[in-house]
């Protein structure tokens, strides 16, 4: 029998059921990443692309780091694979402490898994285990947002509030509610940095608590900016009335720093750059630089003490992966944390933003672009659609982008951008000449 070939050709894309993508458009013109190093990807044909979005939000620290390479090497030498379930290996506790040092306040507890996914279900997890064990069993409500995205579980689409992310499945988890969504642009339309306006929005968490009690609401999960959706940072003051009322009603707040985790905010997390500390966190992307799949759950002092209330020698949470605190993975996450400090790159992102801010206002007035908002090193432009056709100038702007050497995301109509926190200012001038060209060439 022949062997398969091992390059893709044109006629051999068909086994792989790829991901969020149109799969049958794709494959008759597909879009092959093969090589990448720094700020740049370039394709199998050696077509350099600059990367503006830093993979999917998670290459901070730049494409191809030798030092996070040798620490994975090395690992693999002295040990593959150990497992967390009733064992463990010097370098997870060695990670959750140098973890437990970067947080803010006394979020001081680790648990990892391997993606954002299952670090939002962990999340969901822990914290009906925790009102459980506090003697509040009635509190199984979970409140999450729309246009909220915590992954793909069946715990983060229920939380979710993106239509066409949990349309396809049903009723999902029973007893979740939603708050209403930030996004006001008859009102903060072209803000640069925090929206003024929309912070009476967290006040209807105090709407739900009045129609379900809170006695029934375990917690509230949200993203302190909103990143698939298309970028939306949260309004003056709106994370800080949040974390008042959870106070108030004993509701647990969880924030899903997926995306602004790890620097992309020019802090280490938002929690550290809003100074509003959630109960539990959810972290993956930056945490490993993407070189290996890593999530995490950081958890305050008490909901960890919470949890530890019962005999020693019972499992306090029933809960884990075989590739909970992965060796290889540990490896990589405590090498990129080595490169975040030499590197200064939090700050680096801090200094830079400025800088980013004026690059991507200055998109301000091209045809049909109708919203500009940013953040930290990441931003979203949202152009006006196409009639009839939700998300195909957003389509076309993201080909045309790649065709023209510049990766973006793309979500309906509206475009995000994140580059890697080592981007220089001549390679944002690119970026931003680049995504100019394309969001013209399609209106
Ligand atoms: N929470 C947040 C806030 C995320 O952004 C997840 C959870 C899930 O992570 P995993 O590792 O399970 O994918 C994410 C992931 C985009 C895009 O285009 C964003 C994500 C993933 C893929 C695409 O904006 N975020």
């Amino acid at each position: 029998m022949t062997p398969p070939a091992t390059q893709p050709t044109a006629n051999n894309l068909d086994a792989f059921f790829m991901p969020f993508t149109a799969n049958r458009q794709f494959k008759k013109n597909p879009r092959l990443l093969a090589k990448a190093k720094g700020v740049h990807y370039w394709t199998p044909e050696g077509r350099k692309v600059i990367d503006g979005t830093a993979g999917l939000w998670c290459v901070n620290a730049g494409h191809g780091r030798e030092e996070i390479k040798a620490a994975i090497a090395r690992q693999l030498e002295e040990m593959d694979y150990a497992p967390s379930f009733q064992m463990g290996h010097p370098k997870s506790f060695e990670l959750a402490a140098r973890h437990a040092a970067l947080l803010p306040g006394d979020l001081n507890h680790a648990f990892y898994c391997n993606s954002g996914s299952e670090a939002v279900d962990s999340a969901l997890k822990i914290a009906l285990a925790y009102q459980r064990a506090r003697g509040q069993g009635t509190r199984t409500r979970l409140i999450g947002r729309e246009r909220g995205y915590h992954g793909v579980g069946f715990g983060g689409i229920s939380v979710g509030g993106m239509s066409n992310n949990r349309k396809q499945w049903g009723v999902m988890l029973p007893g979740v509610d939603h708050l209403p969504h930030t996004h006001l642009p008859a009102k903060n339309a072209f803000s640069r940095g925090l929206p003024e306006h929309g912070v009476e929005l967290a006040d209807e968490l105090e709407r739900l608590v009045a129609l379900h009690d809170a006695s029934t609401i375990a917690a509230v999960i949200v993203e302190p900016c909103a990143g698939s959706t298309g970028y939306l940072p949260p309004p003056k003051g709106y994370l800080q009335r949040l974390r008042q009322i959870c106070d108030k009603h004993g509701i647990l707040l969880i924030f899903d720093e997926v995306i602004t985790g790890f620097g992309r905010l020019g802090a280490a997390f938002a929690a550290e750059y809003f100074n509003v500390i959630p109960d539990l966190m959810t972290v993956a992307k930056g945490i490993s630089n993407a070189t290996v799949p890593m999530g995490g759950v950081f958890v305050r002092k008490h909901v960890y003490d919470g949890l530890m209330n019962g005999p020693e020698n019972v499992v306090e949470l029933f809960h884990g992966y075989t590739y909970s605190a992965h060796p290889l993975a540990c490896a990589a996450a405590s090498a990129v944390l080595d490169i975040y400090k030499d590197e200064g790159l939090f700050q680096r992102a801090a200094d830079l933003s400025g800088y980013w801010e004026d690059g991507v206002h200055s998109l301000k007035g091209l045809p049909g672009v109708t919203d500009i908002r940013n953040l930290g090193m990441a931003a979203g432009i949202d152009m006006e659609g196409r009639k009839d056709a939700i998300g195909a100038r957003g389509y076309d702007a993201f080909v045309k982008a790649f065709e023209l050497g510049l990766m973006v995301r793309q979500s309906a109509d509206t475009i995000a951008m994140s580059p890697p926190l080592i981007i220089e200012k001549n390679q944002i001038d690119e970026i931003i000449d680049i995504a100019g060209k394309a969001i013209k060439a399609t209106a």
